[in-house]
């Protein structure tokens, strides 16, 4: 009716596909963004899923919700994560073949929380026996486990994951969970000696302090609320500042965190988990064998094989310097080998001992990209990898599309994007590479520093596209570089990063003597994580960024091989709040989250598709041959259906098993011929459901 605002002008349109103005970054973003003050933060492109954090609760991931998405056709509801669950499901059970879910999106833009309600809708939506119940507490329990290690507050994510993951859940033929396996990705060890301002260490150090039970702490030597360090900062209950690897960011008490309750809960899921019983055997309760492998690192000089490495110190001619180096080593290098330990156990737990075929859902929940006033090593590995996945995403979803039309027999015309294989290539190209080019800076003890490495760097990349410094900048940029920085230009926007540390970090390196002192420990775990049958430093191990980068290309293979889907995150504003949009922000994230050459991409050609079953179901009541039941097959029905609705013949195609439409106003005039009876058809697509 002219004159008032449609449904579509005040809540904007669920599928990006069917906006006119698909081209434009503006209406792009004012969809998004009329959604957004409506609490809609779901919005389709095709079966891309886009997500803005509306950092507060919606009431939207109750069980109720949950049963409302279950078995219902994608496209049938308002757009919703456990829609993009349901549809991988079924599709699974239906092709019977493997799936990922790849989410997306900066630091803070709810990737861990997507993956945690996918998740859980599975342990809702499957099967359920004892057994499989079993599986699935331990799949849902493994959630607090790892984010207890591997997540820490920073400046961007209170909840921030400071490693990668991803994880196969295993299904049966009858769709049961039955077992599941994680790899985890380059865990950010140098944060349990080092936080910026405004940053934690990891959040199982605050919580084992704030929650720990009292005869645990004491055995572990550890103090909850000493009189004697009363001069230093009270937190609480708890004095952090005792503890100077947890205070450095001056931080340790977070509003948005209970580590009490938190501590409780990850108690109680290593308890469920369960691990091996050998380690039960040897320790007695399996949450202190963890506490026994982290809290003797995370204090100084408290731990039995820490006051020997001391005396060894003592009796070496290591200068002050090289001991705080060796002792922050030995911290970064027990954490790191005690968490890839804990994802071992957990795996051990997760694993499905029948060996019956199975199909799997991965789960790709990785560190968003990262800009902070300093960039470092860290940051140039976590924003490598999303260059990584962004050339996956580029190359499987054009393989995708180009695959369906030639299978449905429809013409293809191609989209023009930016490929970003070329800043992939800049960092890990082969002799050529800045990998390799830190490599060889690593190769080179005494003699290379960060600052040759820069120079290497100069006189390899000078000239590229996408690399520049403040040697090679022109006037201009040379004000906004300093000396020691390198700046990329990556897909998703410029990092400019300190070269300081970056030989030291690549690395990694621990003297052979602590290793030596550290398997006589008496600790199983630190005896586990330190083996004998380790081959010693005679043997260069390979450097940190070339073990990302090979597992970074096992990755790419795994997820090759399985059919993909996509969650984009977005972040709405900087400051955690809920309700602000910020505009500039927002478009910036639809730019490089690629959402706009994803739509180009959907639209080329045809906007929309939908299978014959799914498009006669919605549409047939508005024709009388097709409503209430047609008796023909859906290609006919189809036929039949358009043709009432007057639809010329350049403005669909008939594909093999799929209707292509070719400008999403013809769909708009469908669907608004539909809105008056919406309600009533809804009601009666709801009871006949059908299978896709
Ligand atoms: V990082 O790359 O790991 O630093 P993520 O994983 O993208 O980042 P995360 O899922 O941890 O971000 O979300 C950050 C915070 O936003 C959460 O702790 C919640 O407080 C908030 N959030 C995210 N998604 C939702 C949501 N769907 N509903 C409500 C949300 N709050
Ligand atoms: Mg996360």
């Amino acid at each position: 009716m002219e004159g008032s605002l449609t449904a579509r002008d005040r809540v904007g349109i669920q599928d990006f596909v069917l906006l006119d103005a698909y081209t434009s970054e503006s209406a792009v973003l004012d969809n998004l963004r009329k959604r957004f003050n409506e609490n809609l933060i779901y919005t389709y492109i095709g079966t891309l899923l886009v997500s803005v954090n509306p950092y507060k609760e919606l009431g939207i991931y109750t069980k109720k919700q949950m049963d409302i998405y279950m078995g219902v056709n994608f496209f049938e509801l308002p757009p919703h994560i456990y829609a993009l669950a349901d549809n991988v499901y079924r599709t699974m059970l239906t092709e019977t073949n493997n799936h990922f879910i790849l989410i997306s999106g900066e630091s803070g833009a709810g990737k861990t929380e997507a993956s945690k309600k996918i998740l859980q809708f599975y342990a809702v939506s499957c099967p359920s026996t004892k057994l499989l119940d079993n599986v699935r507490d331990r799949l849902l329990l493994s959630n607090p486990v790892l984010e207890a290690f591997g997540n820490a507050k920073t400046l961007k994510n209170d909840n921030s994951s400071r490693f990668g993951k991803y994880m196969d859940i295993q299904f049966d033929h009858m769709g049961g969970a039955v077992g599941g396996h994680i790899l985890s990705y380059l865990l950010e060890k140098s944060r349990v000696v080092h936080q910026n301002h405004g940053e934690r260490s990891f959040h199982i150090f605050y919580q084992l302090v704030e929650g720990g039970e009292e005869d645990l702490l004491r055995w572990l030597g550890l103090e909850r609320n000493c009189q004697c360090y009363s001069y230093l900062v009270q937190v609480g209950e708890v004095t952090y500042q005792h503890y100077s690897y947890l205070v450095q960011g001056e931080c340790a008490k977070v509003s948005s965190v209970n580590d009490k309750s938190d501590w409780k809960t990850v108690r109680k899921a290593l308890s469920v988990i369960e691990f091996s019983e050998s380690n039960i055997e040897l320790l007695g309760i399996p949450a202190q064998v963890i506490q026994v492998g982290l809290t003797h690192r995370k204090i100084e000089a408290r731990s039995e094989e820490v006051r020997r490495m001391l005396l060894f110190w003592v009796l070496s001619p290591f200068t002050v310097d090289q001991a705080v180096y060796a002792k922050d080593a030995l911290a970064k290098a027990i954490y790191g080998r005690t968490f890839t330990w804990l994802v071992n156990e957990l795996n051990e737990s997760l694993a499905n001992k029948d060996s019956s075929r199975k199909t799997v859902i991965g789960l790709l929940d990785i560190y968003g990209f990262e800009v902070f006033s300093v960039n470092s090593f860290e940051q140039f590995c976590i924003n490598y990898c999303n260059e990584k996945l962004q050339q996956l995403f580029i190359q499987l979803t054009l393989k995708s599309e180009q695959e369906e039309y030639e299978m449905e027999g429809i013409e293809w015309e191609s989209v023009p994007y930016f490929n970003n294989k070329i800043i992939c290539d800049l960092v890990e190209a082969k002799f050529k590479g800045i990998i390799s080019v830190l490599d060889e800076e690593c190769l080179r003890p005494g003699e290379a520093t960060d600052m040759t490495f820069l120079e290497k760097l100069e006189e390899k990349m000078g000239g590229h596209a996408h690399f520049v410094t403040h040697k090679l900048a022109d006037q201009k940029t040379r004000k906004t570089l300093e000396r020691g920085d390198f700046r990329l230009l990556h897909y998703a926007g410029e990092v400019t990063y300190s070269v300081v540390g970056f030989l030291d970090k690549n690395n990694d390196l621990l003297y052979r003597n602590i290793k030596e002192v550290m398997r006589q420990s008496k600790n199983a775990i630190v005896k586990h994580c330190f083996p004998s049958t380790e081959p010693d430093s005679k043997k260069r191990p390979e450097t940190v960024a070339t073990q990302f980068k090979s597992s970074l290309v096992g990755l790419t293979e795994i997820l090759m091989s399985k059919e993909p889907w996509y969650v984009r995150c977005m972040k709405p504003n900087e400051g955690k709040k809920p309700g602000l949009f910020d505009d500039v922000l927002v478009r910036h994230q639809v730019k490089y989250l690629g959402l706009m050459e994803h739509l180009r991409v959907r639209r080329a050609g045809f906007a929309y598709r939908r299978r014959y079953e799914i498009f006669l179901q919605r549409y047939k009541p508005l024709c009388p041959d097709t409503w209430p039941n047609w008796k023909g097959t859906a290609a006919e029905g189809v036929e039949c259906l358009v043709k009432h609705l007057g639809y010329k013949p350049d403005e669909y195609k008939m594909g093999r098993t799929k209707i292509f439409i070719r400008h999403p106003r013809t769909l708009f005039a469908t669907e608004d011929a539909f809105e008056p009876i919406s309600l009533s058809a809804c009601v009666v697509l709801l009871a006949t459901k059908i299978e896709t």
